[in-house]
């Protein structure tokens, strides 16, 4: 928050000077810092040396400072609790949900710019936010989409990657051989086998990170086409931003897809640091293994079906509720599903969270999309009765500590009702979201020169001898 500030006090400033009288050279210095605003990878050089110098202080004043004791339990209970990472672009708090620098997603769809004024924000606003701290113009957006554009071709030899596979292969198995198959062009590793020197690493970062967000929209559609429509390969539209081109290239045009796209992106990018996709990014990334690695890595855990599988779990569940009790499954029908599902050993799908203690601001502002473009659609309203009669059911249980729906309880629905009604497939869409988020940190983690990930690790024996030494 305070670096947000910090930084638009600064463009603030900045627009005050270049509004100075028309000496010529203010206007000379007018021009050369409106190409530069326009361009993310010079603000990101001037802001790189404070940032550096921004944690170095901390390092030396607060290095000793505690945050907090670990337990056990924390250790025994997936390291819940224990604060343990450097994450700059979010930072998620139990009941107000994701903040993206500061700004939560209700703040993010009033000041970031959309494709149309009022509509939902460009995937690419965000990245510019992640990357700088700053709300970007949508002169700086347009200038990112065209950039992001440019970089989006893929080497014929990624589709041939995965073609390799059988066409019944799971999407997301497809999807971590396609960003495999990218990796080749590596701008980190090459630079990395001619030796280039620390304090230069996150240049060829930025490049690899920039192209593999742009690049992942026409792999993941590939993948789309190639499992469900027979192959068809639909080339990128040059006039259209991020998400309308993703949504475009699906094989879906209509505006109101486009729309749900720009939003789906831009609210799945980034749920701060800890998350098992953000998490494994970091540590791959840690090793100096480059974007296209590391985010690989991330993608498989993405596709565990207690974190980024859990949208497609959640739209097939919510699919054999109505085929065994209708689509005007009554509260009471719906219960018995529920506990049906929870005595045979399962999970409530899109339920409960590792941080969040509240319904997820992702869930809320998919519900408002739905109840602006589809308040009758059966299965929103299907999602909308989980909503009341879920909850008390998982507390009933008695240790679900967190019995709210989250992100991927409603995501499915809206697919399904423009016509993306492939499950198996929402992962991915999932994935491509959070490419920027993760390759955001990612450059931020070279440029702060964060080191190599290590934490100590102990075994049952060593526990007890401790416990009982200090008991
Ligand atoms: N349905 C049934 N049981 C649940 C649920 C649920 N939705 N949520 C938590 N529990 C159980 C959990 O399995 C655990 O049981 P046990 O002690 O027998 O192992 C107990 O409640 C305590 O778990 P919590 O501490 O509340 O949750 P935890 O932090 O361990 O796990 C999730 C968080 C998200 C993995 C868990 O809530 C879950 O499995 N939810 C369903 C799957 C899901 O929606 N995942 C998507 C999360 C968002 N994302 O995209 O990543
Ligand atoms: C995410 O978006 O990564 C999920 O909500 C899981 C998490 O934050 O732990």
């Amino acid at each position: 928050m305070v670096f947000y500030r910090s930084v638009s006090l600064l463009s603030k400033l900045r627009s005050r000077v270049v509004h100075q009288p028309s000496l010529t050279n203010s206007i000379r210095w007018l021009q050369i810092q409106t190409s530069s605003d326009l361009d993310l990878h010079a603000q990101l050089k001037e802001l790189i040396p404070e940032q550096q110098e921004r944690l170095k202080k901390i390092k030396s004043e607060y290095g000793k400072v505690q945050l907090g004791n670990i337990t056990v339990d924390m250790v025994l209970g997936g390291m819940r609790g224990m604060t343990g990472l450097l994450w700059e672009t979010s930072l998620l708090d139990a009941d107000e949900g994701i903040r993206f620098r500061g700004l939560s997603i209700p703040e993010c769809q009033k000041v970031l710019p959309g494709a149309k004024p009022g509509g939902e924000p460009l995937p690419e606003g965000l990245l510019w936010l992640l990357l700088t701290g700053k709300v970007p113009t949508k002169e700086q957006v347009d200038a990112l989409s065209k950039e992001l554009r440019s970089r989006a071709t893929i080497p014929e030899y990624v589709y041939k990657a995965i073609d390799a596979l059988p066409v019944t292969a799971h999407p997301m198995t497809q999807f971590t051989t396609g960003v495999m198959a990218l990796q080749v062009e590596s701008e980190f590793s090459k630079a990395y086998e001619k030796g280039i020197h620390k304090s230069k690493y996150w240049e060829p970062t930025y490049e690899d990170s920039l192209s593999l967000i742009a690049q992942v929209p026409a792999v993941a559609a590939y993948i789309y086409r190639r499992i469900y429509k027979n192959g068809e390969r639909i080339p990128a539209d040059e006039s259209l931003d991020y998400g309308g081109n993703f949504a475009h290239m699906l094989g879906f045009d209509g505006p109101e897809m486009q729309e749900l796209m720009r939003l789906y992106v831009t609210i799945h990018s980034d749920h701060e640091g800890g998350n098992v996709s953000a998490h494994t990014g970091h540590l791959v990334a840690s090793a100096l293994s480059d974007p296209y690695l590391s985010f690989a890595a991330a993608l498989n855990g993405l596709a565990g079906p207690l974190h980024g599988l859990a949208n497609q779990e959640v739209l097939m569940w919510i699919k054999s509720v109505v085929s065994e009790c209708g689509e005007d499954v009554t509260k009471d029908q719906l219960k018995d599903y529920i506990w049906k599902t929870l005595n045979s050993g399962k999970v409530v799908p899109g339920f409960g969270h590792g941080v969040l203690r509240k319904t997820d601001p992702r869930y809320t502002c998919q519900r408002e999309f739905a109840l602006k473009h589809l308040p009758d659609d059966p299965l929103f309203q299907l999602v909308s009765k989980l909503y009341d009669v879920v909850p008390p059911i998982l507390l009933e249980l008695g240790k679900v500590k967190n019995p709210w729906p989250n992100v991927d309880a409603h995501s499915g629905v809206l697919l399904n009702y423009y016509g993306l009604t492939e499950a198996r497939y929402y992962t991915v869409l999932f994935g491509v979201s959070r490419a920027i988020g993760i390759c955001s940190q990612l450059i931020w983690d070279r440029a702060l020169g964060l080191p190599l990930e290590r934490p100590k690790s102990v075994t049952m024996e060593w526990l007890e001898k401790h416990c009982k030494k200090s008991a």
